[in-house]
């Protein structure tokens, strides 16, 4: 019967994203540090997540690498199993950087930058918005104007710009589409000429460190992305934390029968 592999029994393996991501490099620690015997299978987000509606649709089970802020934790049941060796760390921030110079090359966009922050609801609201089907643009447009006062916030005192051009590096993880295409439209809104690229998280890192984007407001720390930042520490300017309360672990749909790491053993 379909729900006979609910107590983990039936798995072999864990629905991973992409390879880059510092939740994989950790998933694959919890591997082997609980010396489970399951393969990390490598995808993207929007694979990962397309199998775990389809698995959820037949309540199979079915593990995945997750994290918070999610739009997946508001569209199904699911839990973070207990993870009793840390492995996963603790909660983390997610911090804005930016090249080396950006503050001295475009002052008014690092302001916006340096002050851009938003709490779970916020973020939730664009990513839900994407995932309904609107395009993440106009997910984007939408949330700053019905937070206007948020928005005016961050570019209090700035004083607008002719077209200037300034590139954000992202990666196409649902969290950090919704982060960039909102800072994109804020940059925009006070003059400049926006680009968005969306690549691998190691070029994510490089391409800041090497000043061939400008910036990111994807880098999460200290654990997730502790390598990458390790690398680029003294070429990458850290303006600080965008959202709080973030973490990244093995997710599970809540009817399967087991609550911890060790359980999948
Ligand atoms: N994530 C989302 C990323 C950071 C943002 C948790 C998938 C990662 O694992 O690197």
């Amino acid at each position: 019967n379909e729900s006979s592999g609910n107590d983990g029994s039936g798995l072999n393996e864990i629905t991973g994203i992409d390879g880059g991501a510092g939740v994989m490099s950790a998933a694959q620690n919890a591997i082997d540090t609980y010396g489970l015997d399951l393969a990390l299978q490598a995808s993207s987000g929007a694979a990962m997540t397309e199998a775990l509606g389809n698995a959820i649709d037949n309540e199979e089970p079915i593990v995945v690498t997750g994290w918070t802020p999610h739009w997946m934790f508001t569209t199904y049941d699911l839990k973070y199993l207990d993870d009793p060796e840390n492995v996963f760390g603790e909660e983390e921030s997610i911090h804005t950087f930016t090249r080396d110079g950006l503050a001295e090359d475009a002052p008014e966009a690092n302001t916006v930058l340096d002050n851009f922050y938003w709490s779970e609801d916020d973020m939730g609201e664009v990513m839900l918005d994407i995932q309904e089907g609107t395009d993440p643009e106009e997910a984007a447009a939408k949330w700053v104007e019905s937070h206007q006062d948020q928005v005016d916030e961050w570019t209090d005192g700035v004083s607008e710009v002719d077209g200037d051009s300034i590139s954000l590096a992202y990666v196409s993880w649902d969290s950090e589409i919704a982060s960039t295409n909102v800072v994109k439209n804020v940059l925009e809104s006070i003059g400049y000429n926006v680009e968005i690229n969306s690549m691998e998280s190691a070029f994510m890192w490089a391409g800041i460190a090497n000043g061939e984007q400008d910036a990111m407001v994807a880098g999460w720390l200290p654990l997730t992305h502790q390598e990458y930042f390790e690398d680029y520490e003294d070429q990458v300017v850290d303006l600080g934390v965008n959202f709080e309360g973030a973490k990244t672990g093995l997710v599970v749909p809540e009817y399967m029968d087991i609550d911890s790491i060790e359980d999948l053993k």
